[in-house]
């Protein structure tokens, strides 16, 4: 069985997270998520996420696609993750391009192309000044 593991915020969940989400669930069998803690989304963007990480884990894990669920503390412990979920594949969309490739010798390191023109901040934006 081939494991793939991907991370991510997931804040105010929309299509192109899902459609990663989908497309990471095809490159294996099973698809475990680390999703950020709200101290390391704090620390990644310098704001607090619209959702707390105890919804953002509820929406992530109701997901068709999506077999499990983890905290991510630290964007360091990459290598450990892969490791704790016997994981054959990393995925992360291309905004991390060449990020995680230190972790090839653990896993195949997949990058996948984003969804074109949307975006939590554009969100959040779009719905503050309308
Ligand atoms: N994504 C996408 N298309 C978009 C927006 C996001 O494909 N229009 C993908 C990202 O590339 C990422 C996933 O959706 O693979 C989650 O995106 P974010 O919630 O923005 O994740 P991020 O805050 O970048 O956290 O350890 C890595 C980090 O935790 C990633």
């Amino acid at each position: 069985d081939t494991t793939v593991i991907t991370f991510g915020t997931f804040d105010v969940l929309h299509v192109g997270h899902v459609r990663v989400l989908n497309r990471a669930a095809e490159l294996g069998d099973r698809l475990v998520v680390g999703v950020s803690s709200d101290a390391l989304n704090f620390s990644k963007k310098g704001r607090n996420p619209v959702f707390s990480q105890d919804e953002r884990l509820e929406l992530v894990s109701n997901l068709k696609s999506v077999d499990e669920v983890f905290v991510e503390e630290s964007l360091d412990l990459k290598r450990q993750y892969i490791t704790d979920h016997q994981a054959d594949v990393l995925v992360m969309g291309d905004d991390w391009a060449g990020k995680f490739d230190f972790c090839s010798d653990l896993a195949k390191v997949v990058y996948l192309p984003r969804t074109p023109s949307i975006s939590t901040t554009a969100l959040i934006e779009h719905i503050a000044t309308t």
